[in-house]
């Protein structure tokens, strides 16, 4: 006789494995926010929605990476890759950091939040630049959460301008080569200054760097998720993080 209905489950129905301890949170989380058109066309939509929505989760994970005291939450929007989507959708993706502040920069500063970027800046549509100039310099003394965002970034991209930067001061300071160090060396990467990040996520199954931050990871813990990014939640961030402090850290050593 099968049991269709059991008396007892063997799960407990509450969940407390999720707690996130106050000490060892991640000082640096990066994340691949992916699967946006995935998630759209799932839906019927045009990739565009996927990409708003996605827009909306980005606030809520500063939200929740602000409670947590995350000091560096650095995030992947825009790679140097993406310029060969379709231009229709690459002109509504630039509309968007001008959207997000519109909406979210007054309650961002209210939270201590400073807003920086790493990447080609300088290759973004004016009207784009003009936006995050704008909130960089608004948030430039706050020292709560660094909201740094990846905009037309490409690692290998950012290492061979480094590698060209390094070469042009040893013609023209007081550096030589004999001085270069892995140190000296992080310094001239768009992410110099910031610790290294704890903790990379990347959303929507892939199992991927897609040129991210690939000398800045060399000992980070990776998390995936197949879960999509617009789909990604402040309870699923907490379990990232909850996973995270399981973890041994051995940097290479025993
Ligand atoms: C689309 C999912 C916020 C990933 C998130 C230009 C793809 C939503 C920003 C943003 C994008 C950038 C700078 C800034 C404030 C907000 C953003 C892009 C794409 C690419 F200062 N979301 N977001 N930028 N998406």
């Amino acid at each position: 006789m099968s049991m269709k209905f059991p008396f007892f489950r063997t799960k407990k129905v509450t969940d407390d494995s999720f707690k996130v301890e106050e000490t060892n949170i991640p000082r640096h989380v990066a994340i691949i926010m992916d699967g946006n058109g995935r998630w759209a066309k799932k839906r019927g939509l045009p990739r565009i929605a996927g990409h708003k929505e996605g827009m909306n989760v980005v606030k809520e994970i500063v939200k929740a990476a602000t409670y947590y005291k995350v000091e560096i939450l650095t995030l992947y929007a825009f790679s140097t890759e993406n310029w060969k989507r379709p231009k229709s959708e690459v002109e509504f993706l630039m509309k968007l950091p001008k959207e997000f502040l519109h909406t979210y920069l007054p309650e961002l500063i209210e939270k201590n939040v400073r807003i920086d970027t790493i990447g080609e800046f300088d290759g973004l549509p004016i009207h784009t630049k003009e936006a995050i100039q704008n909130a960089k310099e608004q948030t430039k003394d706050n020292d709560g959460l660094l909201l740094n965002f990846a905009l037309n970034y490409g690692s290998r991209f950012e290492i061979m301008r480094a590698i060209k930067q390094v070469y042009t001061d040893i013609e023209e300071t007081e550096l030589t080569i004999d001085q270069l160090d892995e140190e000296i060396f992080s310094e001239y990467l768009y992410t110099q200054g910031l610790s290294d990040p704890d903790l990379l996520i990347r959303t929507s199954g892939e199992q991927r760097l897609s040129n991210f931050l690939l000398w800045q990871l060399a000992y980070a813990e990776f998390w995936f998720t197949d879960v999509l990014w617009p789909d990604f939640s402040e309870e699923i961030f907490k379990k990232a993080l909850h996973d995270y402090q399981q973890r041994k850290r051995r940097y290479g050593g025993i």
